[in-house]
C-alpha cells in the first residue's frame, strides 16, 4: 500500500505503446478537425460491435469480483456500475447510428474487432485471475478515457458533431471511473504472485496493441 501503484509503473515502462494507444492518428484526426467522416462512421459501427462484446466481458469480470475480490462489494459495486453504463452506451451508439445512417445491423465485424473480441473471450476463462481480468477492463476503459479526454483540452479543434462522442468517454465522471478501476487493479496487483502479475503485464500490452490496431482498422489501414 501507499506510494505508486504498479499500473502507473507500467504505464512508464511501456510509454510509447500507451502513447501509441491514446494519441493515436485516428485521434489527433478528431482533435484536429480533419477526420474523414467515413471513417467515424466505419469506427461507429465497428466499436458498437465491440462494446456488445464488451458487456459479457464486464460481466465476467463481476463474476470474478464476486468469487475472488478481498472487497467484494465495494469491487461489485463499481463494476455493476460499468455495467449499467454500457447499457446506456449501447443506447447510446444506436441514437447516433441513426444520426450518422450508418446500419449497424448490417455491420459485419472487422477481422481485427474479431480478434479482439476473441481476446476478451479468452479473458473470460475460469483460469484467468481476476486481477488479470480486472487490469484488462481498467486497460481498456482508460485508452478511450485519455483518448476522448485530449480531444476535449484547450487547444483542440474538434468538430461540434463529434463533441458529444468525445464527451461520452472524455468526461470528468468517465476519467474518475477508470481511477477507481485502476485503484482496484493496483490493489489486486499488489497482493498478486509474481507469475499472476506477469500474466497481468502482458495482458495490458495485448490490449494496448489491440486498441492500436482497432483504431488502425477504422481508419481503414488494415
Ligand atoms: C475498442 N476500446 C474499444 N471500444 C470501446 N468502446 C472502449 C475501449 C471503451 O469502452
Amino acid at each position: 500500500g501507499g506510494g505508486i501503484g504498479v499500473t502507473e509503473t507500467w504505464l512508464k515502462k511501456h510509454t510509447l505503446l500507451y502513447k501509441g494507444a491514446t494519441r493515436h492518428p485516428f485521434i489527433l484526426s478528431i482533435r484536429d478537425g480533419t477526420l474523414d467522416l467515413s471513417a467515424f462512421k466505419q469506427w461507429l459501427g465497428q466499436d458498437y460491435i465491440f462494446v456488445r462484446n464488451f458487456v459479457p466481458f464486464v460481466a465476467n469480470v463481476l463474476q470474478k469480483a464476486s468469487k475472488a475480490s478481498d472487497d467484494k462489494d465495494g469491487d461489485v459495486e463499481v463494476v455493476l456500475g460499468g455495467i449499467a453504463s454500457l447499457s446506456d452506451e449501447l443506447t447510446w451508439f444506436k441514437n447516433e447510428a441513426s444520426k450518422w445512417d450508418v446500419m449497424l445491423h448490417g455491420v459485419a465485424p472487422q477481422k481485427t474487432n474479431q480478434d479482439y473480441c476473441r481476446f476478451l473471450e479468452s479473458l473470460m476463462s475460469a483460469e484467468v485471475e481476476y486481477a488479470v481480468a480486472v487490469t484488462a477492463f481498467w486497460a481498456i476503459e482508460t485508452v478511450y478515457q485519455k483518448s476522448f479526454a485530449f480531444c476535449l483540452e484547450d487547444g483542440s479543434q474538434t468538430p461540434a458533431e463529434l463533441l458529444d462522442t468525445c464527451q461520452r468517454w472524455g468526461n470528468e465522471g468517465f476519467g474518475q471511473y477508470c481511477q477507481t478501476l485502476q485503484g482496484i487493479a493496483n490493489r489486486c496487483l499488489e497482493k498478486a504472485t509474481d507469475d499472476i502479475r506477469s500474466k497481468a503485464e502482458a495482458t495490458f500490452i495485448s490490449v494496448l496493441e489491440y486498441e492500436i490496431e482497432f483504431w488502425n482498422m477504422s481508419q481503414g489501414r488494415d
